[in-house]
């Protein structure tokens, strides 16, 4: 054990409103942050924010396991319901677990070979995001989204990925509900 790198152990509670106390600043991803995201963004939309994250202050080298919760809003862009911007790690065999807090969410899990997966995010669901499946969290619901991550610490984060391919489906309001479309690689 290196004892130059040990952590003092510490506390953290997670407060109604999604956000963890003690953590560090919170990340805010408004519309404006998510140029290319979205498939159609109506030019009278504002920028709302769409989520944030709260991250506990925990080194991201492999021997710790950062811990965030997100909070996503409820809402659309166009017909498109609010979502995380998504990512693969950049380690592509690094894992997540997501565990729902409040909310109705689902959870897209995407490999590069195009291969895809939709799991419902809500309180009780422990969502297993194997190494080299992308991920995006995606509001449904008609209350904020939350719910808590943990990773390995070297994981990284690679969004370039997603830019330029995208995920294989987007989540669209419909009237009987979310409907799942698959996008052509073009269109993504
Ligand atoms: C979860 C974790 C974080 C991630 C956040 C927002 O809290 O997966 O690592 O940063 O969701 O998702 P994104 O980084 O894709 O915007
Ligand atoms: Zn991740």
């Amino acid at each position: 054990m290196d004892h130059s790198t040990l952590l003092m152990p510490f506390l953290s509670r997670l407060q109604r409103d999604g956000s963890l106390s003690p953590a560090a600043p919170p990340v805010l991803r408004r519309l404006s942050d998510m140029r290319g995201h979205y498939a159609h963004v109506p030019p009278e939309m504002g920028d709302p924010e769409i989520y944030r994250v709260y991250a506990l202050e925990v080194p991201e080298r492999a021997s710790e396991l950062p811990c965030s919760t997100t909070v996503l809003q409820p809402g659309t862009v166009g017909e498109e319901f609010f979502m995380t911007k998504g990512h693969f790690h950049r380690q592509r065999d690094r894992s997540e677990v997501y565990l729902g807090l409040a909310g109705r969410g689902l959870l897209v899990l995407a490999t590069e070979e195009g291969d895809h997966r939709v799991q419902p995010i809500e309180p009780e669901t422990v969502n297993y995001v194997p190494g080299g499946w992308g991920h995006r969290a995606v509001n449904v619901g008609e209350e904020p989204l939350v719910f808590f991550a943990t990773y390995v610490g070297d994981a990284g984060h690679d969004y370039q990925t997603v830019e330029r391919f995208g995920f294989p489906v987007r989540i669209l309001r419909g009237p009987q509900g979310p409907r799942i479309v698959h996008t052509p690689p073009r269109e993504r």
